[in-house]
């Protein structure tokens, strides 16, 4: 199981030593949400807020395009340091296309979904699939509530894979925390993207906060469906 801060819940004043303490404490990848004020009602980081913290971390950057047309952005993304795109497939016309784009470059294509998207949407692209995001909250925003029914969006979606014959990661967004991981993890996640509700806590460290999740994801791991990637 991989595990990913999210970075829109850092303290932007204090960016980058929130990275190089994050990545001491062990993460395996920082997720950087893209937002552009029109797919979703919220402004988070750009590609110079990316670059700029670039040289302080060899972990991979997993960038979340919650922007419309996604594909005209790309190159902007992977000029500024991305080693993962997600495109949200509400917002791509041509998500075959923008896919192999993104594998094209050289880097991991990742597909997000709304919580309302169905996964069948992803039938027809799973060869050029890296990595799914189920999103367990409407984007936009941290410190939102996990969505019921997402456990079963999972579990279908475990299944779909399962029955396609494709071995792809699984990523959940939204609300990931001790409420939600042992039922994440037993319906198939096995990259947490982690924000407000497990590892940006006012009254924790980083050290205690990543040690304490991987502690609590060890004894409830019942799923042995482990990371294909990184
Ligand atoms: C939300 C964004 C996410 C959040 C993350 C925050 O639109 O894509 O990556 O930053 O969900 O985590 P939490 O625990 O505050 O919901
Ligand atoms: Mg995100």
């Amino acid at each position: 199981t991989l595990i990913g801060p999210s970075l829109m819940c850092a303290d932007m004043g204090v960016l980058k030593e929130s990275v190089i303490i994050l990545d001491q404490a062990g993460v395996d990848f920082f997720h950087l949400d893209v937002m552009d004020g029109s797919f979703v009602p919220n402004f988070t980081m750009g590609p110079d807020m990316i670059k700029s913290i670039r040289p302080y971390t060899k972990k991979p950057f997993d960038v979340h395009l919650m922007v419309k047309n996604p594909e005209n952005h790309l190159s902007t993304f992977i000029e500024a340091g991305a080693d993962m795109i997600s495109v949200h497939t509400e917002a791509t016309e041509h998500l075959q296309r923008t896919l192999q784009t993104i594998r094209d470059n050289g880097l991991r294509a990742g597909v997000a979904l709304n919580p309302s998207t169905p996964i069948e949407e992803l039938k027809y692209v799973l060869d050029v699939v890296d990595y799914i995001t189920v999103m367990t909250v409407n984007p936009g925003f941290a410190g939102q509530k996990f969505i019921p029914l997402m456990y079963q969006k999972l579990s279908d979606l475990k299944d779909m894979l399962f029955k396609e014959g494709y071995n792809i990661n699984i990523q959940v967004d939204g609300n990931i925390g001790y409420e939600t991981i042992p039922g994440v993890l037993e319906n198939g996640a096995n990259m947490l993207v982690c924000g407000t509700s497990s590892l940006f806590k006012p009254d924790i460290t980083f050290e205690e906060a990543v040690t304490n999740l991987r502690q609590f994801i060890e004894h409830n791991n019942t799923s042995n469906f482990e990371p294909n990637l990184i």
